[in-house]
């Protein structure tokens, strides 16, 4: 049942004439066999995602609707969920999402007004990924639906797999491009649904007066003077489309080693809290929620101005403890999928 080599993959929907082109691979021997069906875009239809576990129901947007951008500053809800660098483990996403009752058995939204936060690397290493994807956007939608949110943020993972820069991708992914004659990145390119959601996703949001993204602003960013807006806009502009922008100097610098995706400064060199003070400031925020420097446990640093929430989950096969960051009602919680829950701030 938990054989997650062999489970079905996909499906990989692309915007056909007037139809939806749906992929499906299933694995033989030898290799991979495509299961190719359309889907007639003006009506309702939905599409069945599996995992190693069991499957889900994702309904497909009527007609070809371009992404929308989100919005990038919030009010700071009752309760937020934060979890980020999930890397294509649905089994870590599945069971916290279940534990904390942001969805129940059936993948369903049950977290009402609250907010879920997806602090990047959603893709690359595990090889869970699709199913990953298609959860997170069915969420994003039902939560809406009941006034809440999700809040997809982009990692330095998503922005490598655009690009074609494949060192960390499972060999399934590039496999199932090879069977379906594409290139992986193609698989998450625009003429794709879960591409074109993907690459419409910010870098950064703004909820209340915390400041979340996958590294955190660091020294050099922030010179920039640019605001949240502003490096959202960048990567709006360059992700979204066929080839990537990468003689765009602005988006090259932000998608960078010292940009929003990358820094590692916050939690490996030094403290600088002084910097970090004046960046908070001129983002008008009290505190950064960073993930990409993976830690131990749900770190609170710099006197609580900061939140490290890189956790490296466990997996299907070496199970243990999954971790993840609750926010409820003026304070912080370390939370985990057993039902512990640690007051850290
Ligand atoms: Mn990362």
């Amino acid at each position: 049942m938990l054989d997650s080599g062999t489970y079905r993959e996909g499906p990989f929907v692309k915007f056909g004439e007037n139809q939806w082109e749906v992929y499906y691979l299933e694995q033989h021997i030898g290799g991979w066999r495509e299961l190719k069906d359309t889907l007639d875009l003006s009506g309702r239809s939905e599409v069945i995602v599996y995992n190693p576990l069991d499957s889900f129901i994702v309904p497909l947007p009527v007609g070809p609707v371009p992404a929308r951008e989100p919005a990038q500053e919030y009010a700071l809800p009752e309760k937020f969920l934060a979890m980020s660098d999930i890397e294509g483990n649905f089994y870590a996403l599945r069971s916290m999402l279940l534990a904390q009752g942001v969805m129940n058995a059936n993948y369903e939204w049950t977290f009402g007004e609250g907010h879920l936060v997806m602090d990047g690397d959603l893709v690359d290493r595990g090889s869970e990924v699709t199913a990953c994807l298609w959860l997170i956007y069915k969420l994003e939608k039902d939560a809406e639906a009941a006034g809440g949110r999700v809040h997809t943020l982009l990692g330095n993972h998503e922005i490598m797999v655009f690009s074609g820069d494949y060192r960390y991708t499972d060999s399934r992914y590039l496999n199932i491009a090879t069977s379906l004659g594409c290139d992986y990145s193609t698989l998450l390119g625009p003429q794709f649904l879960m591409g074109q959601w993907l690459r419409s996703r910010s870098a950064i949001v703004k909820l209340g007066d915390i400041l979340v993204s996958h590294a955190g602003i660091g020294p050099s960013i922030a010179d920039l003077g640019l605001t949240v807006s502003q490096i959202n806009s960048v990567f709006h502009r360059s992700l979204n489309r066929d080839v990537l922008d990468l003689g765009n100097q602005e988006f090259m610098t932000l998608a960078g080693p010292d940009g929003v995706l990358w820094y590692r400064g916050w939690i490996e060199a030094p403290p600088k809290e002084r910097m970090l003070n004046r960046i908070l400031e001129q983002y008008g925020v009290n505190k950064m929620i960073v993930g990409h420097t993976p830690v131990n446990d749900i770190k609170v640093l710099y006197s609580g101005k900061m939140i490290a929430i890189d956790i490296v989950q466990p997996t299907y096969t070496d199970r243990g403890v999954v971790k993840a960051l609750l926010y409820r009602d003026g304070h912080y919680y370390q939370v985990t999928d057993q039902g512990d829950e640690d007051l850290i701030l």
